[in-house]
């Protein structure tokens, strides 16, 4: 692909005309649908009165082009598959352009545009899917209002929806009907939807904060109605929080989401007509994990909080994107951690980050949370722009302090409303509202890379200081070689001999507010004055920044922190650091050929915490869960050997579990006792520690005896899986495992969302046979090579959390994934370039594996028919 297609931040300008009004008439077919626009248009002020008009276009058959009602003489334009360029128009006032397309429907398996998948259209149009429906400035900043009528069969369309408000319904000729939907609100492109098909829907009401009644509707298939209530439930919670903690009311009188089978990703905000991929609603306790219903109360809250930032207040361009996702983002784990227990919430997401966002960040693909330039935008809906972006938003609260926060965020609600804005804008908001200079900190968003801090302390006894010096460094990333010192606000706490926080009498070295330090040049000390012994250091406090800590703690200091900290985030991380600490160094004696030898006060500490009943069950179950394999791996960072890793965490792990054998049992009995499900906090937290526990004990028994029964007792699918799960993976081979998988794939045959979690199982049980097992479970009738959710479940749960079996020392995972990629690549791009992403780290591979990968890798390269969405991501890769 030639670089000329590299889209610039610096290259920005407004269009040359301006979008009104926008009517759009569908008439829908599953192999031919033609769109009816009729544009209303005007010349930008101050643009050349000769520009042409240039619109976008995507894969698109032009079928008719009128200006003012007079179809256009062939002379006066230029259409192609991937635009339209109109000449001559008016100078001054308005005009409307009408532009028919064709489109195939049926034959779109990008999923991108409007599509047809099991009997139902549906649409997804950002970032630049729209442009595959009609010719259009399919960009962000173009805002117009929207009609929209859809014409189609009744019988196999009864149910006919698109953005806003229905103003007409009436049966035609021939069976047909029609709707007609206008969207008050000017919208950019991204942001229309379209679904018509044959759907059930749950309907409920909410009355807003002014006394506004709403509709609410979720249509999903027909069947599972039932399935919706929680997502129903989520998302009045979402609409009452968004009042109270933001001041947020919805704005118009209906709200729906539409649940499909076939989507790329989670779901999209579109104005008032979300689309969820359905594994995001469906939930009932029979078939949904807690930890399905912790991600749909989590992304119905965030596809509704877009209402205001990103739909009222959308992005300038695509450059910005974090201005609505990282914002979006933090909004969605602020209400998640008052739903919840925070604490427990918070430590999720930093484990998510770690997992996610610092490889990415330390890798080939890394990109500033506001990029300068990009070559298929899709690539960049990243976990830098969401949860790093996130993160970025969370530093700007800690910064000012809530109320402050909040100020601001009025501040940018009252004066961007109905705007396509920067992220310069939405920072100036924070500055204006509390006079306070974010120039410094701005610079976040502008440069990549995790920093690491670097931490040294001295105690004086005689003057009773300690102090701590701090150094930032950020390493370099592809593009961005020397690196600034950023604003880094560090959350530090000091625990004395006894256990108890210590409070300096003055605290010099630089700006402290709270526990907050203000870490803002290269190196920093801090003096803590008045400090009566020497305490245990607590740095970087509920993950107060998004950074690596690099602190040589004596074991005693770490334990004092796992023990004491009132910061349980920071005291989670304690434990979680030990245990890492010594996975490593276990890995290290494996590959040493010496025996491990696990530190007893460790096993003390996590079996302690495990039966600590004044902690919640679910901050136990955080505790008691080793760093997985790819943690160790990432910990590791370079010439990693996946088989020394598994063996190494193995022997660990059943160590423990001998040790704390009496403890897990006594957890798994006292814990199995609930019978009425409820999905909340409390009851999930009670079911993480047991199938923790279980796991814990079904290796110390090494037999598969007590898993199997929970399988059997399970009366929910939490249970259910944790159960098949600790099976799979540690009994393979054992009959018992075979009997519940068997079980399990009969008994939900007709429940695509749940055989992903029996896929996903399998393809993630340790060792060499994984790639013939996962190449089995493809030619399983439930298996669609075009599903994008059975894709990830067991092509993608392979490649990305089978680190023995994907990683064989031979290569074949990497050739079967690269041949799976490549021939996906022809149908869905979007997906096989973030599959393709997994891959990023495989220079941090022992040698052997890594030129195996890199073979691979460069086979794909190779080919000359590449999707963009591919090559972008394989050629960042290769760089
Ligand atoms: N805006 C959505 C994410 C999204 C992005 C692209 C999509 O299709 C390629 C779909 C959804 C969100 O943040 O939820
Ligand atoms: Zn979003």
């Amino acid at each position: 692909m030639s670089a000329d297609k590299t889209v610039y931040l610096k290259d920005y300008r407004p269009t040359d005309f301006i979008i009104e009004t926008v009517d759009l008439i569908f008439e829908l077919g599953a192999e031919m649908t033609t769109v009816g626009s009729e544009i209303r248009l005007s010349r930008r002020p101050g643009s050349p009165a000769d520009a042409p008009l240039t619109l976008d276009g995507d894969s698109l058959e032009l079928a008719g082009l009128a200006l003012d009602g007079k179809p256009l003489a062939p002379e006066r334009y230029e259409a192609a598959a991937d635009g339209l360029t109109v000449h001559g128009l008016p100078e001054s006032g308005s005009f409307t352009l009408t532009v028919k397309t064709r489109i195939n429907p049926s034959a779109n398996t990008q999923l991108l545009g409007l599509y047809r998948t099991s009997g139902l259209f549906s649409t997804q149009c950002e970032a630049e899917g729209f442009r595959r429906i009609t010719y259009f400035y399919d960009r962000p900043d173009v805002l117009a209002v929207y009609t929209v009528t859809i014409i189609a069969d009744k019988e196999s369309c009864p149910l006919l929806l698109s953005n806003g408000n229905l103003i007409e319904e009436r049966n035609l000729e021939d069976g047909r009907h029609m709707a007609k939907w206008h969207d008050p609100f000017p919208k950019p492109s991204y942001l229309f939807a379209l679904v018509a098909g044959d759907l059930a829907m749950i309907e409920d009401q909410f009355t807003t904060m002014s006394g506004r009644a709403v509709t609410l509707r979720i249509y999903v298939e027909h069947g599972k109605a039932d399935r919706a209530d929680y997502a129903m439930d989520s998302l009045k919670r979402a609409m009452r929080w968004d009042e109270e903690r933001f001041g947020r009311e919805y704005d118009l009188d209906i709200f729906m989401i539409v649940a499909v089978s076939d989507f790329n990703m989670g779901a999209m905000e579109n104005k008032g007509l979300n689309i969820f991929n359905d594994r995001l609603i469906l939930a009932d306790p029979e078939t949904a994990t807690d930890d399905d219903y912790l991600r749909i109360e989590a992304v119905v809250a965030h596809e509704y909080f877009h209402n205001w930032t990103g739909n009222r207040i959308t992005c300038r361009d695509w450059f910005q994107l974090s201005l609505k996702e990282g914002l979006t983002v933090y909004r969605e784990h602020e209400f998640t951690a008052d739903q919840r227990t925070r604490p427990v919430v918070r430590v999720d997401e930093v484990k998510f980050l770690r997992a996610n966002q610092f490889p990415e960040d330390g890798g080939p693909l890394a990109h500033p949370v506001r990029p300068t330039q990009y070559l298929e935008i899709d690539n960049f809906y990243t976990t830098t722009v969401y949860e790093k972006g996130s993160e970025v938003s969370r530093m700007i609260a800690t910064l000012l302090g809530t109320d402050n926060f909040r100020r601001g965020l009025d501040l940018f609600f009252e004066r961007h409303d109905g705007g396509a804005v920067t992220i310069e804008d939405y920072l100036k908001c924070f500055e204006d509202a509390t006079g306070r200079d974010l120039s410094h900190f701005a610079l976040w968003y502008h440069q990549a890379g995790t920093p690491v801090i670097s931490v040294q302390s001295a105690y004086d006894e005689a003057a009773s200081t300690l102090s701590l010096t701090l150094q930032q460094k950020t390493p370099p990333t592809p593009g961005q070689k020397e690196k600034k010192p950023l604003h880094i606000p560090l959350r530090v706490g000091l625990i004395g001999p006894n256990g108890d926080g210590m409070e300096p009498s003055a605290v010099s070295g630089g700006e402290r507010t709270e526990d907050v330090l203000h870490l803002t040049e290269a190196e920093q000390t801090f003096v803590f004055k008045g400090i009566g012994a020497r305490p245990a250091i607590s740095v970087n406090r509920d993950f107060s920044a998004p950074v690596k800590v690099n602190f040589e703690q004596s074991r005693d200091d770490r334990m004092a922190i796992a023990r004491f900290e009132t910061d349980l985030v920071a005291r989670w991380d304690a434990i979680n650091g030990l245990a890492l600490q010594a996975l490593v160094e276990a890995t290290a004696a494996v590959r040493a050929g010496t025996p491990i030898s696990v530190d007893p006060a460790l096993a003390e500490a996590l079996i302690e915490t495990a039966g600590d009943e004044t902690l919640e069950p679910a901050f136990r179950a955080l505790a008691l869960t080793l760093p997985s394999e790819l943690d160790i791996g990432r910990e590791l960072g370079r010439d990693i050997d996946p088989d020394a890793i598994h063996a190494a965490r193995r022997t660990v792990f059943g160590s423990l579990a001998r040790e704390g054998a009496e403890r897990f049992r006594q957890l798994v009995d006292a814990l199995s006792g609930d019978t009425e499900f409820s999905p909340n906090a409390d009851s999930a937290g009670r079911r993480a520690l047991r199938n923790t526990a279980l796991a814990y004990l079904a290796s110390a028994t090494d037999e598969p005896g007590a898993a199997r029964a929970a399988y059997d007792a399970a009366t929910n699918m939490t249970d259910m899986i944790a159960a098949l799960r600790i099976l799979a993976h540690q009994f393979p081979d054992a009959e018992e495992t075979a009997a519940v998988l068997d079980d399990f794939r009969h008994r939900f045959a007709g429940e695509p969302l749940v055989l992903d979690k029996w896929f996903g199982a399998q393809a993630t049980i340790p060792g060499e046979e994984a790639l013939e097992r996962v190449k089995r479970l493809m030619q399983d009738e439930a298996f669609d090579a075009l599903n994008p959710n059975r894709v990830r479940a067991l092509v993608g749960a392979f490649a990305s959390s089978n680190p023995t079996g994907f990683n064989r020392p031979d290569g074949a995972g990497y050739r079967f994934f690269a041949d799976f990629i490549l021939d996906a690549d022809k149908r869905n791009p979007t997906l096989t370039a973030r599959l393709m992403t997994v891959m990023r780290s495989f220079e941090a591979l022992e040698v052997g594996r890594q030129a195996k990968a890199r073979t691979e890798l460069e086979r794909i390269a190779g080919h000359e028919t590449l999707s963009r969405n591919l090559r972008d991501i394989i050629d960042r890769m290769l760089k």
